[in-house]
């Protein structure tokens, strides 16, 4: 008896491997899965903080006494508590600004929070931050810049390695892990006059020593590249690939359209991360706090940075207290409520779905799963295809948002959507280019149907997709 029920078995399971399909092969240049995770984040708070703070300069010149960095009643728990009630999933910190001046007490500076009367020069910034963000669960990440406008050193080859040892002693341990290190390229000149020549391969090498999972932003990477402008628009086309070669941050770094666009089929990822203020500025003042952006401009940003294959990463300053101000942090509030309100209900959820796949794990119903690695895909060399989706009853929408599977690159560089009329016939609503991470496509009306037709007109290879959600937004109304 035992013997015809294992073959039986076997002979199943034979059967089952004969039909299961692989999954696309990877193309081109694809995310780690750090790079993977960091996408996942889609909106960081960015803080800029220290003796500009005080003094109401955007770029200190790094001749400001220690003194004048003294915040009252410095709270980073109030910080992480505004931060993750909003939705946020890491912060960034100024730990160096241009002004030179360490929120640390860093070894290499003698213009640091050590020599300031702030807590009897007893006081870490990074050590508080970092403490709240592990507290509350969110990632600790920290914007040190290499342009110093107060080390003597700066302009010669001793400060490359002074900025390696100042960056030891933020990402050796001290203050726990670190998701992402912010290199800016701004490279002015020092205290003698001098510009420094940066050693950014010596840099990186440092970061990836003491943070193997870093994820290192500048202009061109390597982790991640900057979006080419702090409006917060990430472009509409906008692939996660980048041409690097003979590129370095700042001066030369690739022109901010390229920047914006990224290059499709590139041999380097470095999705884009969208750095913009929720005030005129990058610190704060108290003259600034009426120009709080509204509830509608960070929906705009959110929907130009995260709905256009971008991290979003915001700029909410700490005040002199060292604490969010009150206008800023009900209006992250506020945010986070739009956000809710306009993602409460997936509509396309019971839908019926067909079209072509490379097979049963990779049919058209996975990009209603709700999981990410579970997704839609086409035969190998089939670039072309199309899924509809088939509702339960009529459905009103303005808001498609769309998910590739990432970590086998990015693919889809063209697609359209169509609506079914009640006569049967089929009517464009969009026609789009890129998709990546998360695409939301804004429609300018509302569109009313019982059917919808995702056309992928053109790929670099078989498409994936992850997710095809439909939401209707009735706060405000955009297009683009
Ligand atoms: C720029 C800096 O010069 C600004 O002060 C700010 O820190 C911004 C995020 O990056 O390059």
């Amino acid at each position: 008896m035992k013997k015809p029920f294992a073959f039986l078995l076997l002979a199943a399971s034979l059967s089952v491997a004969a039909c299961r399909v692989p999954p696309p092969a990877p193309y081109g240049a694809c995310p780690s899965p750090d790079q993977v995770a960091w996408q996942q984040m889609e909106m960081n708070l960015f803080c800029h903080f220290g003796p500009n703070t005080f003094t109401g300069a955007e770029w200190g010149d790094g001749t400001e006494p220690e003194d004048v960095f003294n915040p009252t009643e410095l709270d980073c728990r109030q910080w992480m508590a505004v931060a993750r009630a909003a939705g946020f999933k890491g912060v960034i910190i100024t730990a160096k600004h241009h002004d030179g001046f360490c929120l640390w007490p860093s070894p290499e500076s003698s213009h640091t929070v050590a020599q300031s009367r702030w807590r009897n020069g007893q006081g870490d910034v990074l050590r508080e931050l970092s403490d709240a963000c592990a507290a509350d669960g969110l990632k600790f990440g920290v914007y040190i810049s290499p342009w110093d406008r107060h080390d003597p050193r700066y302009g010669s080859p001793a400060y490359n390695a002074a900025f390696v040892r100042t960056l030891e002693s933020v990402l050796g341990g001290a203050y726990g892990p670190v998701f992402e290190q912010w290199f800016d390229g701004a490279c002015g000149e020092g205290p003698s006059g001098r510009r420094q020549v940066y050693d950014w391969p010596l840099f990186n090498e440092t970061v990836f020593r003491l943070q193997p999972q870093a994820v290192i932003f500048s202009d061109v990477g390597p982790g991640c590249r900057w979006v080419g402008n702090e409006r917060g628009e990430a472009g509409r086309t906008n692939w996660s690939t980048l041409e690097v070669g003979g590129f370095e941050p700042g001066a030369g770094s690739p022109p901010t359209n390229v920047l914006n666009a990224g290059t499709p089929g590139a041999s380097h990822w470095a999705a884009a991360e969208t750095d913009v203020s929720i005030r005129p500025g990058w610190f704060w003042r108290a003259s600034e706090t009426p120009q709080v952006k509204s509830v509608r401009e960070l929906l705009k940003i959110y929907y130009e940075s995260v709905g256009r294959n971008s991290l979003l990463l915001l700029n909410v300053p700490p005040d002199t207290r060292g604490r969010i101000d009150p206008v800023d942090s009900l209006r992250l509030l506020e945010f986070r409520a739009a956000l809710d309100t306009v993602f409460a209900t997936d509509l396309a959820a019971g839908a019926r779905t067909a079209g072509p796949s490379r097979g049963r794990s990779f049919a058209a119903a996975n990009v209603l799963s709700g999981r990410y690695d579970r997704y839609w895909a086409l035969s190998d060399g089939e670039t072309t295809g199309a899924l509809t989706l088939a509702f339960p009853g009529e459905r009103t929408f303005n808001r498609i948002l769309l998910q590739e599977y990432i970590p086998l690159g990015q693919r889809i560089s063209a697609f359209h959507i169509e609506a079914r009329s009640s006569d049967g016939s089929w009517y464009e609503i969009a026609r789009e280019t890129t998709v990546g991470y998360k695409r939301i496509v804004l429609l300018p009306e509302p569109v009313t149907t019982t059917v919808l037709r995702l056309t992928i007109d053109a790929s670099l290879a078989c498409p994936t997709l992850s997710r095809l959600a439909l939401y209707y937004d009735t706060l405000f109304s955009y297009s683009g």
